[in-house]
């Protein structure tokens, strides 16, 4: 059956109104990484966020983790078509990190430790709807899955929700990622079926 990716294990069940158009629910968690998964001391791992500017704001971890904390459970959805429904993570608010970030920027540009990247409107981080997670069904985030942590953006197919993120620069224009570059779309809404460009 060609419509499963290599990615999508196990049965498909019913649809459901969560589920976007060519999308099947899966209870399984595929791991879908482009290259090997990256070994993060968390003595030294940072993130940080420059602005149009040239401004950055970094965090070390133990100020990363003293923030804010956030625990939505939010439905997945990947571009090899599966979504996963009910999906509980802990980690802090894009809103929380971007309260003090001088910007007029319009756009995001997502590094990751490894070499990934990703690309989004700068608004689609806030309100409420992106994360930096660390914790997945209540235990550390796994490397695999992006440990020791990951952008969430569970609005926009999960390409977008960038593992072992690094960095996010602030760009008055959009500028395509790794998976944006190789054709797929650069916005990516799952319910618009955004697969690829020209969706
Ligand atoms: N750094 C990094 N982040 C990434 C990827 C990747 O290859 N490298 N793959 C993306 C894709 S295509 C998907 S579907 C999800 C998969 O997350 P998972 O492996 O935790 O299921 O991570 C996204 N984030
Ligand atoms: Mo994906």
């Amino acid at each position: 059956m060609s419509i499963f990716s290599p990615g999508f294990q196990g049965r498909p069940r019913p649809r459901s109104d969560r589920t976007p158009p060519g999308q099947y629910l899966t209870d399984d968690f595929p791991v879908l990484s482009a290259g090997p998964t990256p070994r993060i001391d968390l003595n030294r791992w940072q993130f940080s966020i420059t602005n149009e500017l040239g401004r950055q704001y970094t965090w070390s971890w133990p100020q990363f983790m003293s923030l804010p904390q956030a625990k939505p459970r939010v439905d997945i959805h990947c571009v090899t078509r599966w979504s996963k429904l009910d999906t509980d993570w802990q980690g802090v608010a894009f809103d929380t990190l971007l309260e003090n970030v001088e910007t007029q920027a319009e756009f995001a540009y997502v590094t990751s430790y490894g070499g990934y990247t990703t690309n989004l409107p700068l608004e689609d981080l806030l309100d409420g709807r992106a994360w930096i997670v660390h914790t997945y069904g209540g235990q550390d985030l796994h490397p695999e899955h992006g440990g020791p942590a990951r952008l969430l953006i569970p609005h926009l197919y999960l390409w977008k929700s960038a593992k072992w993120v690094k960095s996010i620069q602030l760009l008055d224009q959009d500028e395509p990622g790794f998976w944006e570059t190789a054709g797929y779309h650069s916005y990516g809404d799952p319910w618009r079926e955004q697969r690829y460009q020209g969706d």
